[in-house]
């Protein structure tokens, strides 16, 4: 069994037992255990259990929430009025108001996996259910994915035409500067009746001049958007959004009409409508001139002293502090994973490992591929960088030995040593 994450980065975990604790690890979770023994007069041990927002929830092989993770659960960036997350949330909301549009925005992050996958047509194969994309609190239990998550549910509960739904979501995901693994979305959806959508174009036309009409404050235009066509299982026809940044095209939200089994299984089969979801970060990133969505976590005053609730400002630098790239490359036993089973390692989990050492000095990690036959050889560049300081060259140096030491001690690579720099 390979062990992912060491003990100093997990969440509390723990069992209500009848003997002492023992503790145990599976697949990198520390659990405390009872030892019951057969001839105790003590009740059976309860199974592990791990505590989130005040809740136990029984812990088993699927779980995977290391404590930086499981940390971000009570910062709740998009209700923190100075915000700029939720200064872009309030603008947005200011484009859909109420009463035709409900505000949710303290929804539950702690989803069923029927919430975030089923109830939406996730077919039982998809990639998004995976552990290696996916934060599980245990195999029934997911942090949730995405805001979709509450659609059927809203949609149920029919108290008002269209909806807003902000919340943080979860993904184990790429490390760069537009990708964070706890970030915020917008979900926006509009029901009507099938007689009373007028627009000539019908819902798919709607949607997107909703979507053209959302608030552009100050973004030095000329602005290059563009249209992609998408595939979602809930929508049909579905697009993402792009816009150029940085020299890139950056995706801000995917969108669609909602596929007709949503509303049938909400019981309201008469209904057709859009969806949308939108990446608050991305947006704000645009709107206040931030160039690195790792600023949106900062507790700087520098930072966040910058804005006020309400007002759109151009962020401004207060440094930019040299990067100190390493490589690491190494070999993985044929069967390596983060499950410790026959699923092979993903790229994720390196993103994940060095999450876990280095926190948010991790600016990016690139992978370079390896001409190699035989056993499978990787190779990445990890770019280390503070927002806040200067990060020294022996800083940088042990990050990168603790990230190979969890490389070799749990999963078993063998670190070609003259590849670091
Ligand atoms: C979804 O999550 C769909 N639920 C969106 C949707 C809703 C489609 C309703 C149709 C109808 P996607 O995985 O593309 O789609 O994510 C949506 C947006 O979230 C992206 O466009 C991007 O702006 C943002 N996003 C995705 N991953 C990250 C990340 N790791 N860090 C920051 N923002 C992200
Ligand atoms: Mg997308």
């Amino acid at each position: 069994m390979r062990l992912l994450f060491s003990s100093r980065n997990l969440p509390t975990t723990s069992g209500t037992f009848g003997g002492f604790p023992e503790v145990i690890r599976v697949r990198g979770i520390t659990q405390f255990h009872s030892q019951w023994r057969k001839y105790s007069t003590k009740e059976p041990p309860s199974p592990p259990t791990t505590q989130l927002e005040g809740k136990h929830y029984p812990i088993d092989e699927w779980t995977n929430i290391p404590s930086h993770i499981s940390s971000a659960l009570s910062r709740k960036l998009h209700l923190q009025p100075s915000h700029p997350l939720s200064i872009t949330r309030r603008l947005i909301e200011s484009r859909f108001p109420s009463p035709t549009y409900q505000y949710h925005n303290d929804l539950s992050p702690i989803v069923s996996v029927h919430q975030n996958f089923d109830s939406l047509g996730f077919p039982i194969d998809h990639p998004g259910r995976c552990r290696t994309d996916t934060y599980y609190i245990n195999k029934d239990t997911v942090l949730r994915t995405h805001t979709s998550a509450h659609q059927a549910d809203t949609f149920r509960s029919g108290t008002s035409d269209g909806f807003l739904i902000s919340a943080d979501v979860y993904r184990r995901d790429a490390i760069d500067r537009s990708h964070y693994p706890v970030f915020h979305q917008m979900e926006g959806a509009r029901m009507w009746s099938r007689n009373e959508c007028g627009a000539s174009g019908g819902v798919a036309a709607v949607i997107r001049e909703e979507i053209e009409s959302m608030p552009k404050h100050g973004i030095n235009e000329p602005l290059r958007v563009r249209w992609v066509e998408a595939y979602f299982p809930f929508t049909s026809p579905s697009w993402e959004l792009e816009v150029y940044w940085q020299g890139d095209w950056l995706e801000l939200l995917g969108c669609g009409v909602v596929k007709q089994s949503l509303p049938k299984n909400a019981g309201i089969p008469d209904k057709i409508g859009w969806a949308f979801g939108v990446g608050l970060e991305r947006v704000a990133m645009l709107l206040f001139g931030v160039p690195d969505i790792r600023l949106f976590w900062s507790l700087d005053e520098r930072f966040l002293g910058q804005f006020k609730g309400g007002e759109v400002s151009r962020f401004v630098p207060f440094s930019k502090f040299p990067p100190c790239y390493k490589d690491i490359a190494f070999w993985l036993p044929n069967s390596s994973s983060a499950a410790g089973g026959q699923v092979p390692f993903h790229e994720n989990d390196m993103m994940e490992i060095v999450r876990n050492v280095a926190g948010d000095l991790a600016e990016d990690i690139d992978e370079f591929t390896h001409p190699k036959t035989g056993r499978k050889s990787l190779c990445f560049r990890i770019n280390y960088r503070s927002l806040e300081r200067t990060l020294r060259n022996d800083e940088a140096n042990s990050l990168q030995q603790a990230v190979k030491r969890v490389l070799v001690e749990e999963f078993g690579a063998e670190v070609r040593e003259k590849s670091e720099k």
